[in-house]
């Protein structure tokens, strides 16, 4: 090991990578010496000294550990772009938040963010649609769409799914989501539950006169099922599908973004088991890495959190996602770990808000993230004391209410879905 990395007076390069690192040194170990492997294991060295990579190579290949702030353990490394393939997300992923993950010298480190220079982004295609994308699908511009998540999430016949998901569109939903346990169960086979359900949304649109969506969840065991079922969804019409990000894999997420540029197909990113890498503010990876690498690959949605429901997550935590997933730029922000990004022509994605919400949460909801937000509702519709379909006029409510600055409690006065989930969840 060179154990020559660190330059605080080093500043990074257009053509370069930059990681924001928390590190922990296991007990013993210099803060130093942890950095310099950590470097040096993410890109051209090894645990021992070795002789195969010439010293001009080296030279010109070595990362840049420019900044440390040992108080906070905060640690940032420049990698130059030529270490890495710059349209793999799976490849980045193995050199800046692979082995280095496991290494002994280490008691705990985290990926905070990364910012990608002009030459990753470009390589990338993002998302094809994005956020203004979305609004154009649906047609509405003046307030956050309103989904739902057909429950339970798994042990529903086809027949029973579609109607639970025509009760939510004609109640007011402008999405119905499958459940990310639910892909092509016996009890629910994926063929026959596209046809029928998107059969529902045609029939719900046609009633209300709005323009609805089905995100049928294409999570498969192979990327070509994957992308059987998305063409299967486009054949049929569809204009939207779900994938499970982390179950499915980066290679699943960029061959799907592939091959949807020739399909009128916007993609839902479901992120459950996420927290098994970011939960741990101490260990593994950020959701914010995590965001701003779909992003890149260009997924049009993505879930952020919600702080009032009833997934982990402060509120800094998920306004930083929200701002990584919506802005064109992204300023810095050291306190909360939040390199500079500028995204050039990688268009936002529209932000998800979903777990445990109820129509009592809207108003919250509202002033936290405004209009640009699709706030995702399961068990907040259809557990509704009036079943499904009240359930889904509930949420309407309760976003006009909020909308004109009108208190739940008043409202409900003369909206009875309303005062029933008031009722309830209080
Ligand atoms: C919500 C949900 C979503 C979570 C994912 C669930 O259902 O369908 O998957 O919101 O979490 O299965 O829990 P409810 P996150 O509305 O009934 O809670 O958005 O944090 O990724
Ligand atoms: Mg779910």
């Amino acid at each position: 090991m060179r154990e020559d990395y660190i330059e605080t007076e080093y500043k990074p390069k257009p053509d370069e990578l930059v990681c924001e690192y928390y590190m922990e040194p296991a007990d013993g170990v210099s803060f130093e010496k942890a950095c310099n492997h950590m470097a040096g294991e993410s890109s051209i060295d090894t645990w021992s000294d070795i002789s195969t990579l010439s010293p001009e190579k080296a030279q010109e290949l070595k990362p840049h550990v420019f900044s440390i702030d040992k108080e906070r353990g905060v640690v940032k490394v420049a990698y130059k772009q030529d270490l890495f393939e710059i349209d793999s997300v799976p490849q980045i992923l193995s050199a800046i938040a692979g082995n280095i993950m496991s290494m002994k010298l280490v008691k705990n480190l985290r990926l905070e963010d990364i910012a990608f220079p002009k030459d990753v982004l470009n390589s990338f295609r993002g998302p094809k649609y994005g956020l203004n994308g979305v609004r154009d699908l649906f047609g509405v511009y003046d307030r956050p769409l309103v989904g739902t998540i057909v429950k339970p999430k798994v042990g529903l016949s086809s027949e029973k799914h579609a109607d639970v998901a025509y009760k939510s569109f004609v109640g007011g939903c402008d999405i119905v989501k499958d459940d990310e346990n639910l892909t092509n169960q016996k009890f629910n086979a994926f063929d026959k539950r596209v046809k029928i359900t998107l059969d529902a949304k045609e029939k719900a649109e046609k009633e209300t006169g709005e323009r609805k969506m089905y995100l049928c969840n294409i999570t498969a065991p192979t990327c070509e099922e994957m992308l059987r079922r998305a063409e299967v969804i486009n054949d049929l019409g569809g204009k939207y599908v779900m994938i499970d990000i982390i179950t499915a894999g980066w290679s699943a997420l960029q061959s799907l973004r592939e091959a949807t540029e020739d399909m009128d197909i916007a993609i839902h990113a479901h992120r459950c088991m996420h927290s098994v890498m970011t939960r741990n503010p101490r260990h593994g990876v950020n959701m914010v890495a995590l965001a701003k690498l779909t992003r890149l690959i260009g997924h049009d949605q993505l879930h952020i959190g919600t702080v009032v429901g009833k997934m982990h997550g402060d509120k800094d935590e998920v306004l930083s996602l929200r701002d990584e997933c919506a802005l064109d730029y992204m300023p810095a922000n050291d306190q909360l770990h939040i390199l500079e990004q500028d995204w050039g022509n990688i268009k936002p994605m529209m932000p998800v808000a979903s777990g445990g919400l109820e129509p009592g949460m809207i108003p919250d909801l509202y002033n936290m993230f405004g209009k640009d937000v699709i706030m995702q509702f399961g068990a907040g519709i259809h557990a509704h004391p009036m079943g499904t379909e009240a359930g889904a006029t509930a949420c309407r409510q309760s976003v006009e209410a909020a909308l004109e600055n009108i208190t739940l409690e008043e409202y409900a006065s003369n909206h009875k879905e309303l005062q029933s989930a008031l009722e309830k969840w209080g």
